[in-house]
């Protein structure tokens, strides 16, 4: 099987420190979860940056200073800013996170409008993808397809169809938000992809392992880390992202998957930066 990307989302937009006094807000703070993150074997870091108070914020100032400062600890990782932000941000804020020096080779690409719980909507009008996803092209930035159910399957086919994503696809599925994180639902996800295309999994909250084994068992790739899930196990906060990467370590070594380097998850995503 091909080797597992990790990819850790070491920040997210709405996490906090309430729940976890360990959710980083400070560029150092991101720093130190990023290098945990690393060090323990994550190609990939998806990231999202706060204001020092926690406020979440695209400003691209906050995004260059975040990601150099993630670079001088972590010098091959892969860096992927968010473009999806936090809700009720506008599409010109959201895409501030790709406007930095170099230009990012990896970025979100959110392909659907999801219910974030209570009254929050995460608004991803078609316009929104269709346009999100030119600029991208146009940039250079592959888009890592975020999908929070299969209609956003869909959606991402048809900004496909239309010229403007870069093969190979890869998927990003998000379970547990919108759509339940079942077994089921994972297998089904993943027979609704086209040929060729790679995919990460991550499972929000309890979903978290129980998604990240079945994917490391059937070829894809996995996504941990507090901006989906606060616990290393149940009752037990995680102390860092590093401890939640390393448990997914454990889980590949059990399961008889190596782990890819950034060069290797480079290759496998068809990254060419
Ligand atoms: N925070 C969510 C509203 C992404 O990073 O692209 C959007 C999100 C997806 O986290
Ligand atoms: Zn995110």
């Amino acid at each position: 099987m091909e080797k597992l990307i990790i990819s850790a989302a070491i920040c997210g937009a709405e996490v906090t420190k309430e729940q976890n006094p360990a959710v980083p807000y400070t560029i150092e703070e991101i720093v130190r979860e990023a290098k945990s993150a690393y060090d323990a074997g994550a190609a990939v870091i998806h990231l999202h940056v706060r204001w020092d108070d926690g406020t979440p914020t695209q400003s691209k100032e906050r995004f260059q200073e975040a990601v150099d400062a993630i670079r001088k600890e972590c010098p091959d990782a892969i860096i992927q800013p968010s473009t999806g932000g936090a809700v009720g941000m506008t599409d010109l804020e959201r895409l501030e996170s790709t406007d930095i020096v170099p230009t990012p080779e990896f970025a979100t690409l959110d392909c659907g409008t999801c219910n974030f719980g209570g009254d929050e909507v995460f608004v991803n009008t078609d316009n929104t993808i269709f346009n999100f996803a030119k600029i991208m092209k146009e940039r250079g930035i592959k888009p890592e397809l975020e999908v929070f159910d299969k209609g956003m399957i869909d959606i991402a086919l048809k900004a496909d169809k239309k010229g403007l994503l870069v093969h190979p696809l890869h998927f990003d599925f998000v379970l547990g938000v919108q759509m339940t994180a079942t077994l089921r639902d994972l297998v089904f996800m993943v027979g609704s992809l086209p040929a060729g295309a790679t995919w990460t999994a991550t499972g929000l909250g309890k979903n978290a392992w129980h998604i990240a084994a079945a994917t490391i068992s059937m070829g894809g790739h996995v996504r941990v880390g507090f901006e989906d899930n606060l616990y290393l196990e149940k009752g037990v906060l995680a102390k860092s992202n590093g401890e939640m990467v390393e448990k997914a370590v454990k889980l590949a070594k059990i399961l008889g998957r190596e782990i890819a380097t950034p060069a290797e998850a480079r290759q496998i995503l068809g990254l060419t930066k």
